[in-house]
């Protein structure tokens, strides 16, 4: 049963020990997450966010993972001399000393100080705000060389396994629960033409030419944190899906919702094109960051994860459209097949530009080295 905005409050009163003011706003523009703003009596903002248990089946391996993952991440930001407490999520503990406090319907909270100064951005508004996103994962990634992967938990199986979510999408395809699926014949057809394609990554990462890492696997642009005064990248967030996976993953992600000219849920599809600048400028940020540690066969990959993650969210986000909206928050009935037309029309865009994406990411980790 739903919670009322009372019951929030006083969850929210577990992480704040002085009282928290005012009622709990909900913010961002999270699909997953119940995320929420709280103010304490000091004027300071804290974060409360329902951790969703219908994606992340053990949130307690999700609070693990992130305790890990941020302790390590505040000795290298103190290393060389940065602020953790502004670089790296913060985690509260309640009244307890511990860092989830469980609702009655057995649903998982957790607390965040709040990053001041600072601003997510839902899309992208300019190059050098994309750049400085690349930069800010590149890091990530870079603070986290030294992390033993295979010590984190996977906290949703075979996440980037894009063979398994064409599995996954067949399935819902066939089981047509929404009943939706003639209407969208044409756009199933275009996705399973790209079936061999889905296999690339996972291919070269069972050969052992492409090396796993710790990386963030989902870099959308709303989960860096820019400084609202000097437009830089402070805070890579929602550390939810840090696992062992490829370069490619990472890089590929932010580039399918940040290299395009529209939102990733814009419904007049001429609006929507692939923006090869936007590319190149999270390309110089994120090579900028990582150059030096990438194979060649990876420095490829990550143009090829472009196309894949975007191929990735077309068949989720039509997949659960199939499925009747189960998985994705949607703001209205057709939404998730929004979402999932403007990655297949990003898609095509890019096999158009396949020989300059290729091109690009080669001559800067040339120069990166
Ligand atoms: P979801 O998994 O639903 O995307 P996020 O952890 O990304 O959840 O949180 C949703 C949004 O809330 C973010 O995109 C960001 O705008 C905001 N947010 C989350 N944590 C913080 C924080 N510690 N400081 C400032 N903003 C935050
Ligand atoms: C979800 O949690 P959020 O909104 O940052 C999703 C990503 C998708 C993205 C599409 C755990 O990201 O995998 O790429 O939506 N996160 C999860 O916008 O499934
Ligand atoms: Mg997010």
């Amino acid at each position: 049963m739903k919670l009322t905005v009372e019951e929030i409050r006083v969850l929210a009163q577990q992480f704040a020990p002085d009282s928290v003011l005012g009622c709990p706003k909900p913010f961002g523009g999270g699909h997953i997450n119940d995320t929420f703003l709280l103010e304490r009596e000091d004027g300071s903002l804290f974060v409360l966010q329902r951790i969703n248990k219908n994606v992340f089946p053990n949130p307690p391996q999700v609070m693990e993972n992130i305790q890990r993952v941020t302790h390590h991440l505040r000795k290298r930001i103190r290393a060389v001399g940065g602020d953790p407490e502004r670089e790296t999520l913060r985690m509260l503990k309640n009244a307890q000393g511990e860092l989830c406090t469980i609702d009655r319907n057995g649903d998982y909270w957790r607390a965040y100080s709040f990053v001041g100064g600072s601003t997510s951005y839902d899309q992208v508004e300019s190059a050098e705000i994309f750049r400085e996103s690349g930069r800010a994962f590149g890091r990530f990634m870079s603070m986290l060389d030294d992390f033993d992967a295979a010590s984190l938990h996977e906290t949703i199986a075979r996440f980037h396994d894009t063979p398994k979510r064409f599995r996954d999408f067949r399935a819902a395809v066939e089981g047509n629960a929404s009943g939706r699926a003639d209407g969208v014949r044409d756009l199933i057809d275009v996705a399973l033409g790209y079936e061999a394609f889905g296999s690339t990554l996972m291919d070269q990462l069972a050969s052992g030419e492409l090396p796993l890492r710790v990386t963030h696997n989902d870099t959308k642009l709303n989960n860096v944190l820019i400084d609202t005064a000097s437009g830089r990248a402070v805070c890579v967030i929602d550390l939810d899906t840090v696992m062992p996976g490829l370069c490619a993953y990472d890089f590929g992600d932010a580039i399918r919702f940040g290299a395009s000219t529209a939102a990733e849920d814009e419904q007049d599809l001429s609006k929507v094109h692939f923006d090869m600048d936007l590319y190149r400028a999270y390309a110089e940020g994120y090579i900028s960051e990582v150059a030096g540690a990438l194979n060649a066969k990876e420095v490829d990959s990550l143009a090829i994860g472009a196309k894949m993650m975007t191929l990735e969210n077309g068949i989720r986000f039509l997949g659960d459209y199939l499925n009747g909206d189960v998985y994705f928050k949607t703001a209205y009935p057709e939404h998730n097949l929004v979402r999932a037309r403007t990655q297949f029309k990003l898609l095509s865009e890019m096999d158009e530009h396949w020989d300059e994406m290729l091109a690009c990411v080669r001559e800067l980790a040339q120069k990166g080295n």
